[in-house]
């Protein structure tokens, strides 16, 4: 297993959007795992494949305590929505920023499990959460795209300043 690199905002390659898994081989397999290891150390709930600048489409979620309960979506699809709920969201992509988003309460998704068998999820609270904002990282839009133009200035050059005092 190996540890990611995580790109952060306001790196372009977060921007990409992403393709299809042709395939569930073995080498999508251990980007899978290596996936978790990093969403574990890192330490976040969620990670989507473009943050690890891996193009092709890869979702992990682990919500519980003991960190035993990876949900792995492969080539993910949000096929039905309801409801609204607001939650203080962060992204590994946007160090130290957290922000209330309104999404949807509840979705239902369809997607590829890691043994590349198909599936659909309800998901429901944080599960839908999470999973609305991984997929959006898959169509290359960051959480912060939902704030207002002054927010986002803000924010990106904090992140700037930050990334040259580190370099
Ligand atoms: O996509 C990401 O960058 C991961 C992100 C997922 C997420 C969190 C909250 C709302 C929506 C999506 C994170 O995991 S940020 C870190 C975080 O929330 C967390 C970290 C450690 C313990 C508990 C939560
Ligand atoms: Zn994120």
């Amino acid at each position: 297993m190996a540890l990611l690199e995580i790109l952060k905002h306001p790196d372009p390659r977060l921007r990409n959007k992403s393709v299809p898994v042709e395939e569930v081989t073995d080498e999508i397999k251990q980007i899978v795992s290596d996936m978790l290891e990093t969403m574990y150390a890192a330490p976040g709930i969620g990670l989507a494949s473009i943050q690890v600048n891996e193009p092709r489409s890869i979702v992990v979620i682990d919500l519980s305590e003991e960190k035993d309960q990876p949900l792995c979506l492969i080539n993910p699809k949000i096929t039905v929505t309801e409801g609204e709920q607001e939650y203080e969201e962060g992204c590994l992509s946007v160090p130290s920023v957290y922000e209330t988003i309104q999404r949807a309460e509840q979705v239902t998704v369809e997607a590829l499990d890691r043994e590349g068998t198909p599936f659909e999820l309800k998901a429901e609270g944080l599960l839908a959460i999470c999973i609305q904002h991984e997929l959006e990282h898959l169509e290359g839009k960051l959480f912060v795209d939902r704030l207002s133009k002054l927010k986002q200035q803000r924010i990106k050059k904090r992140l700037e300043k930050q990334a040259k005092e580190t370099m």
